[in-house]
C-alpha cells in the first residue's frame, strides 16, 4: 500500500525544494510531514514518537542549513524519519526497516544527507565536532549541526564531546532536543537540571536581565550576534556561567525555545548560523507531538508501537488460539523478581532499557532493587563491579550490541579483579529490523577470550531460568554472562522449577550416527527442526546443546570427537572467534581430526530484516543447517572415494 503525501510534501524531493518554499508554508509542510509519518508507521511499524517530536526541528534545520554541504548529525537516529522523507526517501519510506528496504537509521551508504551512521546513542557531538574540525583544517565554509536528545545526553561519550567542543575552535551547533524522555522516562540529575533551567524563574529571569542589559548597553536591540559579542566581553559569562552547566563548559547556551514553533526555530537558527564558536540550542519538545494517542498516552509504548489503527490509536496485537511462548526478556524480568524475593543480595541494573529488557517488572515490584542508570553502559558495568565488591549479586542487563560500549569496563573492572558480576545480554544474535548497529553478533567472540568469564546461552526458557538461578548461587569471583535473543522462546509453560546447571556442562538433545550438530543457545531449536527433516531423508544427525562456550564441556566434547568425524557448529553470532572457533581450538588442542563446518554470522555487515530472513540469508535457518549437513556428508563421501 503506497501512502500519498500531502500537496507540499509531494513536491519535496530534497532540501533544495524545501528551501524554495515561503516561510509561511512551513507550518503546512510540518503538518503534511507529520501525517505522512503517522500514515506510514501505523501501517509498516517502526519508531514513532521521537520522529513526531522533531518534525518542526527537522523542517527548520533543513530550511536554514544547506545539506549535504552543511552536515546534520542525528543522535541515535530513530527520530530521523522526517529527515529521510525530506531528503529523497519519501517514495521508498514504506520500505523502512523491511528486508531489502531503507534503514531505520541514518546511514552513510544510503544517502549523502546522512552525514553519519547511527543506531547507538550519544555519538552526534563527537562526530559533528570531528567534521567541524576537519572543515576548519581544510578551510571549508560549511556548518555542522548535532541534534541530540536529553536521553542521549546522559551517555558518557556525549560529555566527553561537550568537554572537547567547549575548547574547540569550531562553530559547531548542538541542538538539544529535550522531551524529558529516553525510551522510558529519562533519569538522573541532568534531567532535573534541564527541567530546572527550562522552568526556573530565577535562572530565566537572570538570563533575561543579562540580555536586556546587554541590549540597552549596546543600544542595538536584541540582535543575537551583537549580543553575543557583548557577551564575550564577559558580562554574560561571569553571571551565567555560574548558573548554566553549558556556559561553564564554554558553550554558548541559547534557549529554552519551543521546539514546535517552526517560525521561531527558523529565526533562531538563522541567527545562530552566523554566530561564531561552539554553541547549544535548547529546544523543548513533546514526544509524539501532534498525534493525540501518543501525546496523551504512554510515551514508552509509543516509542516504537508496532502497527496501529491511526484513527482510534489502537495498537494491533496478534491474537493466537493456542498459548504462546513468552519473550525471553519477560522470562528474564519475571525470573529476576522470583530470585530476588528469595535472595536479598540480588540487585538489577539497566542502562536506560527498563522496558526493553523487562527490568521494569522488578523496578515496579521491588522499587530500589533495580536501577536505571541512564544510557551509560560503561557506568552500568563498573557500577555493578562496585556492587559486587560489597557482596551484592548484580544482574546487569545490557543488549549484546550495547555491551560493546563497555568492553574495557568488563575487562578492567570486572574480569581482572575477578568480580562476580552477572551479565544478561539481551538481543544476542540478529536483532532484526534495527539492523547491523543492533545485531548482537560479537558477544561470544568478545567475551570468550576474557579470563574469569563464564559464557553461557540457554536454548529455551527453562534453561534461561536455570542459568539465572545458577548465576546467583554463591561463587568465588568470575563474571557470568548469559546471552539470549530478541523475541519469543519455545515454551508456553515456562515457569519451570529452577535448578542448578553445573557450569561447563552441555547436554545431548538427540542421538545420531552420521554427523554431530553442536549448537549454542536458542538457535539450537533450528537444529531440532533440521534433525527431524534430515531423518526423513534417512540421515541420522546427533544434536548437542553445549550451553557453555566457556568453559566448554570437554568431557562431552571428547565423547563427540571420538564418535564423529563430521561436525557442524551453529551459533547466532559471528563465526570468527565465536563458538565454532572454540570447538576448532578444542579439536586442535586435543589432536582430533574431523571435518568441521561452522555456521553463523559471516565476516560482513548483515543488513536489517526479520530475524528468520537474516538467518536464511546467512545459511543457518533450519533449511540452511540441513543443507550444510548434506553438503558435509557429500564432500566426506567424495573424499573417501
Ligand atoms: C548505546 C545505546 N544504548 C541504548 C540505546 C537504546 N535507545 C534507543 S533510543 C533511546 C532513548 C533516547 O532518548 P533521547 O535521546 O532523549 O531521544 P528521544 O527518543 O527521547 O527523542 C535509547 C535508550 C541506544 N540506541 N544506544
Amino acid at each position: 500500500m503506497l501512502i500519498s503525501p500531502g500537496k507540499l510534501l509531494a513536491k519535496i524531493n530534497g532540501p533544495a525544494d524545501l528551501q524554495k518554499l515561503d516561510q509561511v508554508q512551513l507550518v503546512q509542510l510540518c503538518e503534511e510531514l507529520r501525517q505522512f509519518i503517522i500514515d506510514n508507521v501505523s501501517v509498516y511499524g517502526g519508531h514513532f514518537g521521537a520522529s513526531l517530536g522533531v518534525v518542526e526541528l527537522t523542517v527548520a534545520v533543513h530550511y536554514v542549513y544547506r545539506a549535504p554541504e552543511d552536515q546534520i548529525v542525528w543522535d541515535v537516529g530513530h527520530q530521523a524519519y522526517g529527515h529521510k522523507i525530506l531528503t529523497g526517501r519519501r517514495d521508498t519510506f514504506h520500505t523502512n526497516r523491511i528486508y531489502g528496504g531503507i534503514s531505520g537509521f541514518p546511514k552513510r551508504a544510503e544517502s549523502p544527507y546522512d552525514a553519519f551512521g547511527v543506531g547507538h546513542s550519544s555519538t552526534s557531538v563527537s562526530a559533528a565536532l570531528g567534521m567541524a574540525t576537519a572543515s576548519r583544517q581544510l578551510g571549508l565554509p560549511n556548518k555542522q549541526v548535532a541534534i541530540i536528545g536529553d536521553g542521549a545526553l546522559t551517555g558518557g561519550i556525549a560529555f566527553e564531546a561537550l568537554n572537547h567542543a567547549g575548547v574547540s575552535d569550531t562553530d559547531l551547533l548542538i541542538i538539544l532536543n529535550d522531551n524529558c524522555m529516553s525510551i522510558d522516562p529519562n533519569v538522573g540529575a541532568l534531567k532535573d537540571y534541564l527541567t530546572d533551567i527550562t522552568t526556573s524563574s530565577t535562572y530565566n529571569k537572570l538570563k533575561d536581565d543579562v540580555w536586556n542589559l546587554l541590549g540597552k548597553l549596546s543600544g542595538i536591540g536584541k540582535n543575537a550576534q551583537e549580543i553575543v559579542s557583548k557577551i564575550e566581553n564577559g558580562i554574560k559569562s561571569t553571571l551565567l556561567s555560574q548558573s548554566n552547566l553549558f556556559e561553564s563548559l564554554n558553550l554558548r547556551y541559547f534557549g529554552p525555545v519551543d521546539g514546535h514553533d517552526v517560525d521561531h526555530l527558523v529565526a533562531v537558527l538563522n541567527d545562530l548560523k552566523n554566530i561564531k564558536g561552539p554553541k547549544i540550542l535548547h529546544c523543548v519538545t513533546v514526544k509524539g507531538k501532534g498525534y493525540g494517542p501518543a501525546e496523551k498516552g504512554n510515551a514508552t509504548t509509543w516509542h516504537a508501537p508496532g502497527t496501529f489503527d491511526k484513527i482510534t490509536g489502537e495498537i494491533y496485537k496478534k491474537h493466537y488460539d493456542l498459548p504462546q511462548a513468552p519473550r525471553y526478556q519477560d522470562v528474564f524480568g519475571h525470573t529476576l523478581v522470583e530470585l530476588a524475593r528469595r535472595n536479598d543480595k540480588i540487585i538489577g541494573i539497566t542502562p536506560a532499557m527498563p522496558s526493553g529488557s523487562s527490568m521494569n517488572i522488578m523496578m515496579q515490584e521491588m522499587p530500589g532493587r533495580a536501577i536505571d542508570v541512564g544510557i551509560a553502559e560503561q557506568h552500568a558495568v563498573t557500577f555493578s563491579a562496585g556492587l559486587a565488591t560489597q557482596g551484592l549479586i548484580p544482574f546487569c542487563n545490557i543488549y549484546s550490541s550495547f555491551m560493546q560500549r563497555a568492553y574495557d569496563q568488563v575487562i578492567h573492572d570486572v574480569c581482572i579483579q575477578d568480580l562476580a558480576v552477572n551479565f544478561c545480554l539481551d538481543r544476542a544474535g540478529f536483532a532484526g529490523a534495527d539492523g547491523p548497529t543492533h545485531h548482537g553478533a560479537y558477544d561470544i567472540a568478545y567475551f570468550r577470550c576474557l579470563p574469569n568469564m563464564i559464557v553461557a546461552a540457554p536454548m529455551d526458557e527453562s534453561e534461561l531460568r536455570n542459568l539465572m538461578y545458577t548465576a546467583q548461587l554463591p561463587r568465588k569471583g568470575k563474571a557470568f554472562s548469559i546471552r539470549y535473543p530478541r523475541g519469543q522462546g519455545v515454551m508456553p509453560e515456562w515457569r519451570t522449577p529452577m535448578e542448578e546447571i553445573v557450569v561447563g556442562t552441555g547436554r545431548m538433545i538427540s542421538e545420531g550416527e552420521h554427523v554431530a550438530i553442536l549448537t549454542i543457545g536458542h538457535i539450537g531449536n533450528y537444529a531440532v527442526e533440521a534433525c527431524a527433516e534430515l531423518l526423513k531423508q534417512g540421515i541420522d544427525a546427533a544434536h548437542y546443546d553445549m550451553r557453555f562456550v566457556k568453559p566448554l564441556d570437554e568431557k562431552l566434547l571428547h565423547q563427540i570427537f571420538r564418535k564423529f568425524n563430521r561436525i557442524i557448529t551453529v551459533e547466532d553470532g559471528c563465526v570468527q572467534g565465536g563458538f565454532g572457533s572454540a570447538i576448532l581450538e578444542f579439536m586442535a588442542d586435543h589432536h582430533y581430526q574431523a571435518e568441521v563446518k561452522r555456521l553463523g554470522i559471516p565476516d560482513a555487515v548483515v543488513e536489517h530484516g526479520e530475524q528468520i530472513e537474516l538467518h536464511r540469508e546467512c545459511g543457518f535457518d533450519p533449511a540452511g543447517i540441513s543443507k550444510a549437513v548434506l553438503q558435509l556428508l557429500e564432500t566426506s563421501v567424495k573424499k573417501v572415494r
